[in-house]
């Protein structure tokens, strides 16, 4: 591992910053002190810090339902996000969008998206602007094993291929779409396969180790912002919660939970930092307690902050019938 130790540290403090914002996510969605939907990223961790760790903030990312783990490896304040998931007026969309509406276009931050399979396209559309703007930015498009069956996977991928664009697919392969197993929505079993269709490199890596994933994405931006065009990475991983909070998970054996959760990606990474001889075990636990005081004070930040006004329900809205539905 010849890597930079401020980029590993820096890496490791990123996946604690979402395990634990994730985890403290799911204990007040579970109080009813969050509303909506939430989807967890619990053990997915690495897939968006070693992809994020490769991009500068004018790059851009489109992310998913479950995109709490991209927008803060994308640089995503954890007061505003979490102000957001209140639905606080002090959250990125002003607390009128919630989980699944996070956005911050400065942070090249194209959304989070309800839609699966919403993000190819627009990834591609990023591609282009940036394209014939004659700008280096990359664009990232995360999306899941699910939405690879998805018709935008194709029209996406296809015009961004053809067209030389620079973007990099990043398939998040967690093996459900729900609760549905990979095996039964698919008759292949690396995504990446799917690469050959389009003429472009496709790679599978493992997603649970944060530096596989760093070094396959780190190939793939550079190709794209070499003007080479796109690739399609899949990372195969795992999420330790249900598809949405709430959900009973009766859909997974119990042995492939566990399988899964002794390959998590943050003790794996701990563990070989210490063996490295990266830092000592002090060093690590700090880079703990620092981000578990930001993730309370970013509660409290948004406990203490106000409901959106009533006026604010028809601004930032599309539509010249506000005036009439308002009066
Ligand atoms: C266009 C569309 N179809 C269906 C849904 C309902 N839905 C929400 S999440 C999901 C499964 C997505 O699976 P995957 O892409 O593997 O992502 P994961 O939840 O595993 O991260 C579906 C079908 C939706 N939100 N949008
Ligand atoms: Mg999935």
């Amino acid at each position: 591992m010849e890597m930079e130790k401020d980029l590993l540290l820096n890496m490791y403090r990123k996946m604690q910053e979402i395990r634990i914002f994730e985890t403290r996510i799911t204990e007040l969605f579970a109080e009813g002190r969050i509303p909506g939907f939430v989807h967890s990223y619990l053990g997915e961790e690495a897939v968006a810090v070693g992809t994020c760790s490769n991009l500068k903030t004018t790059d851009y990312i489109t992310s998913t339902h479950r995109g709490h783990g991209h927008l803060i490896a994308k640089g995503g304040q954890l007061n505003e996000m979490m102000a957001e998931l209140y639905g606080k007026a002090t959250g990125y969309c002003k607390g009128k969008g919630g989980s699944m509406h996070i956005a911050d276009v400065d942070l090249g931050i194209l959304g989070a998206n309800g839609i699966v399979g919403g993000g190819f396209t627009i990834a591609a559309g990023a591609g282009l602007a940036s394209k014939l703007q004659k700008k280096d930015d990359v664009t990232v498009c995360f999306f899941g094993d699910g939405a690879s069956n998805q018709s935008t996977f194709h029209e996406g991928i296809n015009l961004a291929s053809v067209w030389d664009l620079p973007v990099v697919f990043v398939c998040e392969n967690n093996m459900y779409g729900i609760s549905l197993s990979q095996e039964k929505h698919q008759k292949i079993k690396d995504v990446s396969d799917r690469a050959v269709a389009y003429g472009i490199p496709g790679v599978t890596v493992d997603g649970n180790d944060v530096v596989a994933v760093y070094e396959s994405i780190k190939e793939a931006v550079k190709r794209a912002r070499s003007g080479e065009g796109p690739s399609l990475i899949e990372c195969k991983t795992y999420r330790h919660r249900g598809h949405f909070e709430g959900d009973p998970t009766n859909y997974r054996p119990d042995e492939e939970v566990q399988q899964w959760k002794a390959k998590e990606p943050i003790g794996r990474f701990r563990k070989k930092l210490l063996e490295m001889e990266i830092c000592k075990e002090e060093a690590l636990n700090a880079i703990d307690d620092e981000v578990t005081d930001q993730v309370e004070k970013a509660i409290k930040f948004a406990e203490e902050s106000p409901d959106p006004a009533v006026e604010e329900a028809v601004q930032d809205v599309y539509t010249d019938m506000v005036e009439e539905v308002w009066s």
